[in-house]
């Protein structure tokens, strides 16, 4: 997760409307230079108290106590209270004719909350402290298992590893005891967000967070139903293939071979990413895989080893190393003796140079890749910590999470893996099934999850859903989208959504549907741009300093500028465009048409 949840991700030309019309028809027309003065003067403000409020959030997060959250809440409150003040006088110089900057910022300020307090005394301090419990119940949730009190990363491994599917329901089930109790938390605050939201001139929190694209929010929506068709008909095949194979494994009884799947089988606790399932669904005739959690293992790498690792990336891309002091502050490893927010994140602390990573991480090919995630988001914002502090930020919140996503596409490939020592042998043209399939196991498996999340929020915000109908509704989406099903019927007051961090952490979802087609626009350009003329999922721009310094130019305009234009500077295409998804993966897409002959498919 990207560190500052109160200023979004995104950029200008929003929509919206300010305070009503008839108030602002009777005030004098402010002039631009009053309209820079106040932007610059709320930028000042704003950066000023950001820094206080990090570290609160950091030591909350490191460290939750009852007093840490009444610390983080305090700090919260006070620059929500802040932040809504200056988007209500914000939205008074619209229609002023300032400078672009100005006017960009401006449309920042409108937009910069996630969930913004109404104006009335006490909101803002009642919000974060229901925020900041939210996240912290998530963080230190916790159920009985074989006579031991077990937390969310002993339960992932069990998801990830164990094929008993009586074993694997029993801690889905358990994992989602925690939530219940949020529900009536998420309901008062998605309420008074709401009321936030419309004081601020949008329709509801759903439309707010919509805002961020440089487009009308309904067109964006649209966008993402456009991007969606796009790829479905792939995530259907698989979604095909993998059900077949669990039901020659399960039998009938446990998954059939028709309809939706059983979502505790999928290898992860959301069923978001499948890929510690490869060894059950792997083609019958392989030989060329590998474990990247074996060679990890077996190479002796511990979890330092492995950022640093990631950092050479980096580096070898000519950007510089870390500081020292990301080596001192950062959480690398789960700290013994205290509750901490475990779920991964990048802060920059200062809104400079004290760029952190904050995570639980284990030995293994999952967390190899999360630290590419992490570090993508601290390289980006050390590409543009010298914007003005409104800027500092992504073109928009898929572009910050699709940074180390697309490194990420290089450092999975079996040449780098090989030449930084930790494969013996590159597979030849046999493997790239299997790789592939492993590959789509993670990503394609996980496109309708990352887009469904926030249809429900959507729902949830525009009064569609009540809390009643929360969980229900949350099925409804799941079995929708990714075709899947709860391994039993559900308990009256089950709260499932709040069994994923970002919906108690109040963490906007479609930016990470959205950065898994940016990543594969931005390594198509790439690869590209080296020269590379194979396919592409054997590229890998590992040791490019051209490639790296076009795409450091990129991440250094931070927000300043619509995101299209942005884009197109480093890859000459202004659309997102899932082209790149079907350009990398289309082996499989043929293969696995082939495979599913006879299946009937969907569900
Ligand atoms: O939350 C994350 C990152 C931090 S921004 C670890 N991700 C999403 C998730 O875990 O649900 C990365 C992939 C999707
Ligand atoms: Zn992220």
């Amino acid at each position: 997760m990207l560190k500052t949840k109160l200023l979004a991700a995104g950029a200008a030309l929003a929509i919206v409307a300010g305070l009503p019309a008839a108030a602002l028809a009777q005030a004098p027309k402010p002039t631009p230079a009053e309209a820079k003065a106040f932007a610059d003067k709320a930028e000042a403000d704003l950066a000023r108290l950001s820094q206080y409020v990090q570290k609160a959030a950091w030591v909350r997060a490191t460290y939750i106590t009852e007093d840490t959250q009444w610390l983080e809440a305090k700090a919260t409150s006070e620059i929500t209270d802040l932040a809504t003040k200056l988007a209500i006088e914000a939205a008074k110089y619209d229609g002023v004719a300032a400078d672009p900057v100005t006017r960009r910022k401006l449309d920042i300020l409108k937009r910069s909350l996630v969930a913004p307090a109404p104006q009335r005394p006490g909101a803002a301090d009642e919000m974060a402290t229901i925020a900041s419990r939210l996240d912290s119940t998530y963080s230190t949730g916790k159920f009985a298992y074989k006579g031991k009190q077990i937390t969310l990363n002993d339960a992932e491994d069990v998801m990830a590893s164990s094929r008993d599917p009586a074993e694997l329901k029993a801690v889905w089930e358990g994992w989602h005891s925690i939530s219940p109790g949020m529900r009536a938390d998420y309901a008062k605050l998605a309420d008074m967000s709401n009321e936030g939201s419309r004081q601020l001139g949008y329709k509801d929190t759903g439309a707010l967070w919509r805002s961020g694209y440089d487009m009308d929010p309904d067109a964006f929506a649209a966008e993402t139903d456009r991007l969606w068709k796009q790829i479905e008909p792939f995530y259907k095949n698989l979604h095909c293939y993998v059900r077949a194979r669990l039901n020659e494994k399960y039998g009938d009884a446990v998954q059939k071979r028709t309809g939706p799947i059983r979502a505790d089988l999928l290898g992860n606790m959301w069923a978001q990413q499948w890929g510690n399932i490869y060894p059950l669904v792997a083609p019958k005739d392989e030989k060329t895989s590998y474990s990247l959690d074996t060679l990890l293992v077996n190479a002796g790498y511990d979890p330092t080893k492995m950022v640093k690792t990631g950092e050479n990336f980096y580096v070898s891309l000519g950007l510089d190393p870390l500081p020292d002091t990301f080596w001192t502050r950062s959480q690398i490893v789960r700290p013994e003796g205290r509750e901490v927010v475990c779920h991964a994140s990048a802060w920059d602390v200062d809104d400079r140079d004290d760029i952190r990573i904050k995570m639980c991480t284990k030995v293994n090919g999952e967390d190899f890749y999360t630290i590419h995630h992490e570090l993508g988001h601290n390289y980006y914002q050390r590409a543009y910590k010298d914007q003005p502090y409104l800027f500092k930020n992504g073109a928009n919140d898929g572009f910050h999470e699709a940074i180390g996503d697309f490194v990420g596409l290089s450092a999975l490939t079996p040449t780098y893996l090989n030449q930084i020592g930790l494969l013996k042998d590159v597979p030849g043209a046999e493997g790239d099934i299997p790789f592939l399939l492993e590959m789509a196991l993670n990503k394609i498996a996980f496109m309708p999850f990352g887009l469904l999340v926030d249809r429900w929020r959507w729902e949830v915000f525009d009064g569609e859903l009540k809390p009643e109908q929360y969980n229900d509704g949350w099925w409804k989406l799941r079995t929708q989208y990714q075709g899947i099903v709860p391994p039993g019927p559900r308990p009256a007051d089950a709260f499932d959504p709040g069994a994923k961090y970002h919906v108690p952490g109040n963490v906007p979802y479609t930016r990470y549907f959205l950065a898994h087609v940016y990543q594969f626009q931005f390594h198509r350009a790439a690869c590209q741009q080296a020269g590379w003329k194979g396919p592409l999922h054997r590229c890998s721009i590992y040791g490019d300093k051209a490639v790296g310094a076009k795409f450091n130019a990129m991440m250094e305009m931070g927000a300043s500028k619509p995101w299209p234009e942005e884009l197109k500077a480093f890859t000459g295409e202004t659309r997102t465009d899932a082209s790149a998804v079907a350009d990398y993966f289309q082996p499989l897409n043929v293969w696995l048409t082939k495979q599913n002959k006879g299946e009937k498919c969907g569900w």
